[in-house]
């Protein structure tokens, strides 16, 4: 495989309707997009760093100025035969992950279109359809809230997850069960407690909840593990693993008991394949995590998402709860079961259309092998 141009593009886009975690709200989108050119195929990747350095320390700024002096020269001057031989050329560079998978998908993404073959299968995926969820983000009133669940709920999403936060939980939590026995329902702190707060922890155990994602700091492990000795609630880790190694020791200490993969975070396909191996390992069920992505990352999520592990229905939605218009052909569409049908097309099986995402850039730059 031959690398002969890297184009890295900023897409600004809209919300639908903001998005709000325990680390703020977001109205709109600034998403950094990666072309490769190869052996006359195009791939595609996104960078799902946010626009602020809250969710982690990568954001937009940091992701750029590492893409364009460090890893597309290391991609373009590297050997590189297929999308698993990123990591190593990317090696040198620490942390950046989310920089770091833009690159690597965008390889996979034109390896698949080489070969023509589903990206899914290249992936080593084997389901046809995969389980969807949503995840909901704190509204302005409780009843807003059970609004937006009714909506998901009638448009046969399988699991609620509700971002959560000290003075948005229990209370709203109380009102979603007393309206919705059984419904399968999770949350996602994004960090926004401490050990101090044990006892209130442990009342979430009374609402039968799939899980708690990221109860505690971003980087711990360990005292997730002291915290699930005390709850009965599953604890999910996002923010704290990093790549396999983080997953093979939260599940050795026993600090979760599902784990959720999200490719940006753990810097490409082939480190998100490891983390999910090392679950499949310890028997821990793993599930597919979003970053309002475009469907550029969307349509990765889902191929990705085709592995046997993950098991738990994932953050993968469809594209008209993020955006008016995707970027991709055929939008990713969720069927009245909650599940989204898996394309036998190469590649992805969307196509980017390269005339929308023109018009959202706000800036790009192409570098090419033998002149960075
Ligand atoms: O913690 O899973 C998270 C979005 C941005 C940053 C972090 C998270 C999220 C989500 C949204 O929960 C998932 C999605 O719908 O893409
Ligand atoms: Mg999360």
């Amino acid at each position: 495989m031959k690398i002969e141009s890297v184009t890295l593009r900023e897409i600004q886009m809209p919300l639908v309707h903001f998005f709000e975690t325990s680390f703020g709200r977001v109205h709109a989108r600034r998403i950094l997009l990666v072309s490769v050119d190869a052996d006359g195929v195009r791939g595609w990747g996104e960078c799902v760093a946010g626009e602020d350095p809250f969710y982690s320390a990568e954001w937009t700024e940091t992701a750029w100025p590492t893409i364009k002096h460090y890893l597309a020269p290391a991609l373009l001057k590297g050997e590189l035969h297929c999308g698993r031989d990123c990591a190593a050329l990317f090696a040198r560079v620490r942390g950046h992950r989310m920089a770091k998978a833009g690159l690597e998908n965008a390889v996979w993404d034109a390896e698949a279109r080489q070969k023509q073959q589903p990206l899914w299968k290249l992936l080593g995926g084997s389901r046809r359809e995969i389980a969807c969820g949503v995840s909901i983000g704190i509204q302005d009133s409780p009843e807003q809230l059970l609004g937006k669940i009714e909506t998901e709920l009638a448009a046969g999403y399988r699991r609620i997850k509700i971002k959560v936060k000290p003075g948005w939980d229990l209370n709203v939590l109380e009102k979603i069960r007393a309206r919705w026995t059984d419904i399968l329902l999770s949350v996602d702190a994004n960090s926004a407690y401490t050990l101090d707060q044990v006892e209130h922890l442990r009342k979430f155990d009374a609402f039968k909840l799939l899980m708690i994602e990221q109860p505690l700091w971003d980087d711990e492990i360990y005292l997730h593990a002291r915290l699930q000795k005390v709850m009965q609630t599953a604890i999910c880790l996002d923010e704290s693993i990093h790549h396999a190694r983080d997953a093979d020791f939260a599940l050795e200490t026993g600090a979760c008991r599902i784990i959720n993969v999200k490719v940006g975070r753990v810097g490409g396909f082939t480190e998100a394949k490891k983390v999910h191996d090392v679950a499949k390992r310890h028997g821990v069920p793993v599930w597919c995590g979003g970053m309002l992505e475009s469907g550029v990352g969307r349509a990765h999520n889902i191929a990705l998402s085709t592995l046997e592990g993950f098991r738990l229905p994932g953050d993968v939605s469809a594209s008209k709860r993020y955006w008016k218009q995707d970027i991709i052909e055929p939008e990713v569409e969720v069927r009245a079961d909650g599940m989204i049908g898996i394309s036998d097309e190469p590649g992805t099986g969307y196509q980017v259309c390269e005339d929308l995402v023109q018009k959202f850039t706000v800036r790009e730059e192409t570098f090419r092998a033998g002149k960075t």
